[in-house]
């Protein structure tokens, strides 16, 4: 009974796919495509066929993923503004060559259009999703479903201009669900000075990308790390810009579709769950709107009010802004002096920059062919030039007249913005620091890292020496600048491509004299200050402690290393100070501390339910990848903990202190190191016994933090029977019970699947044997089900005894008491 309902239910939902399907890939005059009929590419990815979308009766013609799931996942439609009544539609090849759908009186619906036509041509449904229209004699192509996309891009397509077959390619919503025809929303690429990405509603902009570095589009700052796979802008001179990607991995479905209220979305299809995961999206604030807060203002989406003006503009109408009302925008507080009149009183004093952090850079912008260090004075000697930002794979923009559509980001790799302003603005603006951090940036090129390690030990030693040169540097290259006094502040920063030397006046000033009250944490290494440098960005400032183990080779190498490395999951380190024989670090701020906080805290409101969690776990994972696998370094990090891991201000986890990380050598992938670093309870086996570590010791660290997550105890908090948080783990899987130990906060909210199946990724990362434990990638595919089936595993180390309490806080292999000893032989 129960046999044959699944058979029934199993057979409805494959009967969309294989009802009728025709053996063939192609289509001609002698074979046709009938309403019920179906064609199916050669590799069984995509099909063609007659479909009603949603809730209407209408017939179109569409091509769909090739997938078992109950409702079609339609990625192109030919009729999609003729839609047929009944199911009588045929699809074939007229007699002049053209592919057209023809209704029941053999009247033409829809045809490919094609004017000088042959009279013998084939159709083909190729395994991209493409269905070329062929002349058969010589092979020609003579019409392509992929020149005229309807609202998904599939991979290989080109989105935007080829001039070399002078065809132009949208995105084009569909009305609704239920209404393939044409609706408001189109995506495409601009390429008015440098390709972006845009979403337009009806004709006006949308949602913009930002422009293309030549490798991201630079409004996205988080295209760094996961997402956006294999994008890639294919650009010449003569015009053509156009988008494509090429997914590295061909066993997953990856396609990008614009919906019918404007949403613009990358999505992956998971075959455990038989259905689409959304894997990114344009829309994720009210600042994803373009132009929110008009002609010079800028957007937050963590602020309220979301919108403000630019530094040294005001409301255009202040009343209308205190409403919300904000489209009317900023103007300038005082004019240009370049846009006075002779006679004025303000007369001589220069106009200049001031500098904006990580904005995303607005719209219009105009590339032009200055150098790093003409950039901002080419825009001074132009007065309609009011901005100016110089990038890396763009080189200098320049912006005329109106700033718009200005976002803010708590993410790396947003550029600096500079804005040009009245001089009274400048002296005014306490706040903000002064043009002059390009000319102080002292521009070595591209200077490799150890080169860079090898300048730090210099620097070291002739820091003061340096400094005065900088200073001699400064007055060269800029001596009116310098005159007026207006970079002083700017030599506590010398800059060194991406690492920034701070003075320690700078920083003993930002956190008040390293004030008690500004004191963050004691880490492992010394005291973590917060502080706020004179243009108000916070920070978070190490200071190691003289008597910490950490010599000078530790430090620069957590100096080089981290600051290459950059993802949205790892802490952004700003620089470094060493005056003084200190010793510190400068780190990005993050405002919501440390998971640990969250996790075994008793704070209310710190509670996390489990989508943030979930999302902790991954992020984490995400973090760790990148570290073990797809930054050029290969990173071990080596004290993976709870404390490790801070939350920004939407509780994105970001791993930090990579204090203790070693570079490996592309071959190596263990190696033996002379100190064991890292912090008991995450400490895999084979490191606390016998200090090898490997990428499988950091995936028993995430094992370890995965358990803790799930259960909000702590790996050294003790159940009931005195058993540490693995061996109750281990115990309570051995029993089926694994339900037991989440915690009693999340329990109950219908996701305890999973949960257990967090618990149990967890414990495969916690094996004792380094082998048995799967690599960071399989984990994080066990996360989002892309392995559905997990091994079993088998017993965790440091399982066989009871802990001591002592361990505690201990710090390197003297503390291991006798049980865990003969528990763990070494091999
Ligand atoms: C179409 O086919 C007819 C014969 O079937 C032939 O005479 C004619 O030249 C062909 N036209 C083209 C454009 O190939
Ligand atoms: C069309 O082309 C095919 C393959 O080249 C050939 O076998 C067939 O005879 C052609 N038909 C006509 C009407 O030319
Ligand atoms: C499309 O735009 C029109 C006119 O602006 C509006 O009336 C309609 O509701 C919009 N449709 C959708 C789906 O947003
Ligand atoms: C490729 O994609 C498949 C399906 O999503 C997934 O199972 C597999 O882990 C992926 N492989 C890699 C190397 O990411
Ligand atoms: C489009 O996608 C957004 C974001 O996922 C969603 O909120 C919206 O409901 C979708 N629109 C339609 C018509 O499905
Ligand atoms: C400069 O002078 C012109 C004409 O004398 C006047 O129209 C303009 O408003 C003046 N500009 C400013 C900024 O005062
Ligand atoms: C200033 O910039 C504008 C806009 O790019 C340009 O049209 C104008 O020629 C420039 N003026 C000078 C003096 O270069
Ligand atoms: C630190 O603050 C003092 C007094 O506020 C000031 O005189 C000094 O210039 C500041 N130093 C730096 C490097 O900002
Ligand atoms: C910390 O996270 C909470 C959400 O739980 C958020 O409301 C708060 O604003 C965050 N704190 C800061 C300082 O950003
Ligand atoms: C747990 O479940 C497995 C299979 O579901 C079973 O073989 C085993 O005996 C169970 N163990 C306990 C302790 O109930
Ligand atoms: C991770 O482990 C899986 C299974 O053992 C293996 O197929 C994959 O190549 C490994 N990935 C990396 C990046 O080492
Ligand atoms: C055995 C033990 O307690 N190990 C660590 C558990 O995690 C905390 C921080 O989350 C560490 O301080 C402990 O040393």
């Amino acid at each position: 009974m129960s046999l044959s309902r699944a058979f029934l239910h199993l057979l409805c939902c494959f009967s969309v796919v294989f009802s009728g399907v025709n053996a063939s890939d192609t289509i001609s005059s002698s074979e046709p495509v009938r309403d019920s009929e179906t064609i199916i590419s050669s590799g069984n990815r995509f099909n063609l066929g007659f479909f009603s979308p949603g809730n209407s009766a209408n017939r179109y013609v569409g091509i769909m993923f090739n997938l078992p799931s109950p409702t079609p996942t339609v990625v192109w439609v030919a009729n999609r503004d003729k839609p047929l009544h009944d199911s009588s539609g045929i699809l074939t090849i007229s007699e002049d060559g053209n592919l057209v759908i023809l209704n029941g009186q053999k009247e033409i619906i829809w045809s490919s259009s094609i004017s000088n036509s042959m009279n013998n041509s084939t159709a083909q449904l190729l395994d991209t999703g493409n269905l070329v229209l062929k002349d058969r004699s010589n092979g020609r192509v003579l019409w392509e479903s992929f020149q005229y996309p309807t609202d998904s891009l599939l991979q290989f397509m080109k989105l935007g201009i080829d001039k070399s077959t002078n065809t132009m390619a949208i995105l084009k919503s569909w009305k609704s669900p239920d209404d393939p025809s044409v609706g408001n929303f189109s995506a495409g690429i601009q390429n008015r000075y440098i390709p972006q990405f845009l979403i337009w509603k009806n004709s006006s902009p949308y949602w913009r990308s930002g422009p293309w570095n030549k490798q991201i589009y630079i409004g996205l700052p988080e295209m760094n790390s996961y997402y956006f796979f294999g994008i890639d802008l294919v650009v010449d001179n003569a015009g053509t810009a156009y988008q494509t990607y090429s997914d590295q991995n061909q066993s997953r479905i990856l396609y990008y579709s614009l919906n019918s209220t404007g949403s613009y979305q990358e999505k992956i299809w998971d075959p455990s769950k038989k259905n689409w995961w959304v894997t990114w999206e344009n829309h994720r604030s009210e600042c994803d709107v373009y132009a929110k807060c008009g002609p010079f203002g800028s957007c937050n989406p963590g602020r309220s009010p979301i919108c403000s003006c630019i530094q040294g503009f005001k409301p255009k109408n202040e009343g209308e802004w205190e409403k919300g009302s904000w489209t009317g925008g900023c103007i300038r507080r005082t004019a240009l002096n370049c846009e006075r009149n002779r006679t004025d009183v303000e007369n001589g004093k220069q106009d200049g920059f001031l500098k904006l952090q990580t904005k995303g850079v607005p719209d219009f912008a105009i590339w032009v062919p200055s150098a790093r260090g003409d950039c901002e004075g080419d825009c001074l000697s132009n007065c309609s030039c009011t901005a100016y930002s110089y990038y890396t794979g763009i080189g200098c923009m320049h912006w005329n007249r109106i700033l718009i559509d200005i976002r803010e980001y708590s993410m790396d790799g947003a550029a600096d913005l500079f804005i040009r302003v009245a001089y009274s603005e400048l002296a005014n603006g306490k706040k903000a620091i002064p043009v002059a951090a390009i000319a102080s940036t002292v521009s070595i090129g591209s200077i490799t890292v150890i080169l860079c390690g090898y300048l730090f030990r210099k620097l070291l030693a002739k820091h003061r020496e340096r400094k005065n040169k900088n200073e001699a540097f400064l007055r060269e290259a800029s001596p009116k600048l310098y005159q007026e006094g207006m970079i002083k502040d700017d030599i506590n920063r010398v800059k060194i491509e991406d690492i920034t030397l701070y003075s320690f006046d700078m920083l003993a000033n930002a956190t008040d004299k390293f004030h008690l009250a500004s004191k963050l944490g004691q880490g492992g290494f010394g005291p973590v200050y917060k502080g706020k440098l004179p243009d108000g960005q916070e920070i978070a400032v190490k200071r190691l402690s003289q008597s910490s183990g950490q010599g000078l080779q530790e430090f620069m190498n957590e100096v080089v290393v981290i600051s290459r490395l950059q993802h949205r999951n790892l802490v952004r380190l700003l620089g470094c100070c060493t005056e003084r024989g200190e010793k510190m670090l400068v780190y990005d701020f993050m405002p919501n501390r440390s998971l640990d906080a969250y996790l075994f805290g008793s704070c209310k409101e710190k509670f996390l339910d489990w989508s943030k969690r979930a999302i902790i776990i991954e992020g984490t994972g995400r973090g760790l990848l990148y570290l073990h696998r797809d930054s050029r370094l290969r990173i071990i990090h080596r004290d993976l903990k709870a404390s490790n891991i801070l939350l920004d201000e939407y509780l994105n986890p970001k791993i930090s202190d990579f204090g203790m990380a070693r570079i490996f050598g592309g071959s190596q992938d263990q190696a033996n190191t002379i100190r064991v670093v890292g912090t008991y309870g995450y400490m895999a086996p084979e490191y606390a016994m016998q200090g090898r570590f490997s990428e499988r010791s950091d995936v028993y660290s995430f094992g370890v933090l995965i358990l803790e997550i799930v259960s909000g105890r702590k790996n050294s908090s003790f159940y009931g029977d005195g058993l540490t948080l693995l061996a109750y783990a281990w115990k309570l899987w051995n029993e089926n019970n694994s339900l037991k130990l989440i915690d009693p906060k999340i329990f109950g909210s219908r996701f305890e699947i999973e949960m257990v199946r967090c618990v149990h990724i967890g414990l495969l990362c916690v094996q004792e044997y380094a082998e048995d434990r799967p690599n960071v990638s399989t984990v994080l595919s066990m996360l989002t089900s892309d392995i559905a089936e997990l091994p079993t595993p088998k017993q965790p180390a440091f399982t066989g005894g009871h802990a001591s309490p002592q361990q505690g806080s201990s710090k390197s292999q003297g503390s291991m008491n006798a049980d865990s000893i003969t528990v763990l032989e070494p091999r």
